[in-house]
């Protein structure tokens, strides 16, 4: 069976990222797909993009917060000048990636916001959902994750409606299971009284010296490279 391996945000932790496709050793039928935040304040963003576009049709994502800030700005004026490589917060991209910028977004100028794939693999065989989601930020009970705006999307979001304005995660039951990123509080798997899976966070804080991880599909299982510096 094919794997399907999603990573947590990169943030221009080249260096784990190499490390982590080694440790799952890709095959040709394989996929690694991404939360998004991809490049923005961390310190090889061209390396990230060079071993990403190496890994070509094996490859695909969702955007993120830095991703849909970086197209925004990008929309109305011309690329290529160090203000766009700005993410959220103000965080620059390091200035040696000025002669990629081109590259980069175009290597986000399409992305979606949400994927839907269906579960396959032992893991999912007792499990009621038949769907994932994958998404970086957060989905909305009652709303399918498709009709969500893109700066929800990428969000933190809180239940409004219940008391406290617990986060979504802390209380998704589904339909589909959920794979994120953006939020180091929210990494791991969180279950329900059951003891099921519903949704799992996979930034665990690479570029603030933590570790990178990845998380596969069809069984899920965990892989986690640690911070280099
Ligand atoms: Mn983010």
């Amino acid at each position: 069976m094919a794997s399907t391996w999603v990573v947590g945000d990169i943030h221009g932790c080249a260096v784990e990222l190499q490390q982590l496709l080694d440790r799952i050793d890709l095959k040709a039928d394989d996929m690694l797909l991404s939360v998004g935040d991809l490049f923005h304040r961390g310190p090889d963003p061209v390396g990230v993009l060079r071993i990403l576009q190496g890994l070509g049709d094996r490859f695909d994502m969702v955007n993120g917060n830095h991703e849909l800030v970086l197209s925004k700005r990008l929309r109305f004026r011309a690329p290529t000048c160090l203000e766009d490589l700005r993410g959220d917060g103000g965080a620059l991209i390091d200035a040696s990636a000025m002669d990629v910028a081109e590259e980069m977004v175009a290597f986000i100028a399409e992305r979606d916001y949400v994927q839907r794939r269906l579960l396959t693999g032992p893991a999912w065989q007792d499990h009621p959902a038949k769907h994932w989601l994958m998404v970086h930020g957060c989905v909305l009970p009652g709303v399918p994750a498709e009709q969500i705006p893109p700066r929800q999307l990428v969000r933190k979001g809180r239940r409004t409606d219940l008391p406290g304005d617990p986060y979504w995660y802390e209380h998704w039951q589904g339909p589909e299971f959920v794979v994120f990123g953006h939020a180091q509080s929210a990494a791991g798997f969180h279950i329900d009284a059951q003891g099921r899976a519903w949704c799992c966070g996979l930034d665990t804080g690479c570029v603030y010296g933590k570790k990178l991880s990845a998380l596969r599909i069809e069984d899920l299982s965990l892989t986690q490279i640690p911070a280099a510096s």
